[in-house]
C-alpha cells in the first residue's frame, strides 16, 4: 500500500522524532542543502525573462509535487517508514500550537534577530546551520504571526474560494492571472500591503524569516506547508472532475508574452525529466490521511 502523509497534529511523539531525525540526517550529509539550492535556482518571478516552472506559473502545483516526492524519497532512504506530514494552517493557527513544539519544528524567533531558539532546528542546539542562501547569519529565522504588526493566517473560507474556481489556470498564466485555482491558491493579488498575499503566499508571510524568499526550504516547515498545498490541489480535482486538470494544454505561441516562459501539460519541468501531465495524480505513490 502507498505510504500515508498524515496531519502533523496527529503524530505520536515517536513519529515526530523519526521525521526530525531523518531530516537531520539529510542535513548532516549535505543532501538537505541541495534541496535548498534547487529551490533557489528555480525561484524565477514574472519580471525575469526566463522559464518559470515553480512559482507565478501553472506548474506551481506539479513542480512542488515532484520536489516533495524527491525529498520524501531521500527521507525514506534514511528511514523507510517516514513520510512528510502536512500542516493544516486553516486549523492549527496559534504561534504556540502544533507544529511549533520543541519536538517537531521549534518555535518563533527571538525579538532581537528573529533567531529560532527552540527545537531541533535552532542553531544553538548544534544540528542546523544555514549554508545555502545565507543573508544575515547562519541561523534559522522566524517571526510567527509577525508580532510587531500581526498578520492572520488564511482561513478555511479563503481556501474554499480558491477551490470553488472551476478553471485550473487562466491567461496570462502568471502572478497577474485574475482567476483560476492556481493563482487563487498560490496567492498573488494586485492589492497592496498584506492584501497582496493570500493562501499559500500568506502562510510564507505569516511564518516570516527564511520562509519569506527563495531560500524558504531552509525552514523545514516548508515541507509541511507544501504537503498541505498539495492536498488542496487534490480537493480541487475532486471538486471539478470535468475541468481540464492542467492548463495550458499547448505551449503559448511565439506571439505570446508567455512564449517559452511557462510549461504546457506535456512539456518538461526542469530540473527533472517530468511533465505536469505525469503528476496529475499521486494515489499510487502516497495518500493523505488524518
Ligand atoms: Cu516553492
Ligand atoms: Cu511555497
Amino acid at each position: 500500500m502507498a505510504p500515508t502523509r498524515r496531519n502533523q497534529s496527529g503524530l505520536t511523539r515517536a513519529e515526530r522524532r523519526r521525521f526530525v531525525d531523518a531530516v537531520l540526517k539529510l542535513k548532516r550529509r549535505g543532501e538537505y542543502d541541495d534541496f535548498v539550492r534547487t529551490h533557489i535556482d528555480h525561484y524565477v518571478s514574472d519580471g525575469e525573462d526566463r522559464l518559470r516552472v515553480a512559482h507565478m506559473c501553472p506548474s506551481f502545483f506539479p513542480w512542488h509535487r515532484r520536489f516533495l516526492l524527491e525529498f520524501e524519497r531521500a527521507l525514506q532512504r534514511t528511514d523507510a517508514g517516514v513520510t512528510i506530514p502536512y500542516w493544516d494552517w486553516t486549523k492549527d493557527r496559534g504561534t504556540r500550537a502544533a507544529p511549533w513544539g520543541a519536538d517537531l519544528l521549534g518555535g518563533t524567533g527571538r525579538a532581537s534577530d528573529r533567531q529560532v531558539m527552540t527545537g531541533p532546528f535552532a542553531r544553538r542546539n548544534g544540528h542546523w546551520t544555514i549554508r545555502a542562501g545565507v543573508t544575515d547569519g547562519d541561523f534559522l529565522t522566524r517571526d510567527l504571526g509577525r508580532a510587531h504588526d500581526p498578520l492572520a493566517l488564511p482561513t478555511a473560507r479563503d481556501v474554499a474560494e480558491a477551490i470553488a474556481d472551476p478553471l485550473y489556470d487562466v491567461p496570462p498564466y502568471d502572478s497577474t492571472s485574475s482567476g483560476g485555482f492556481r493563482n487563487r491558491l498560490e496567492g498573488w493579488t494586485p492589492a497592496r500591503g498584506d492584501a497582496r498575499y493570500r493562501n499559500h503566499n500568506r502562510v510564507h508571510r505569516w511564518v516570516g524569516g527564511h520562509m519569506l524568499g527563495g531560500a524558504s526550504v531552509n525552514d523545514p516547515v516548508f515541507w509541511l506547508h507544501h504537503a498541505f498545498v498539495d492536498l488542496l490541489w487534490d480537493r480541487w480535482q475532486r471538486r471539478h472532475p470535468r475541468s481540464a486538470p492542467y492548463l495550458p494544454a499547448e505551449p503559448p505561441g511565439p506571439g505570446s508574452a508567455q512564449y517559452r516562459r511557462v510549461v504546457a501539460r506535456q512539456e518538461r519541468m526542469p530540473p527533472w525529466d517530468a511533465r505536469p501531465g505525469d503528476l496529475l495524480g499521486h494515489q499510487r505513490l502516497y495518500r493523505y490521511g488524518d
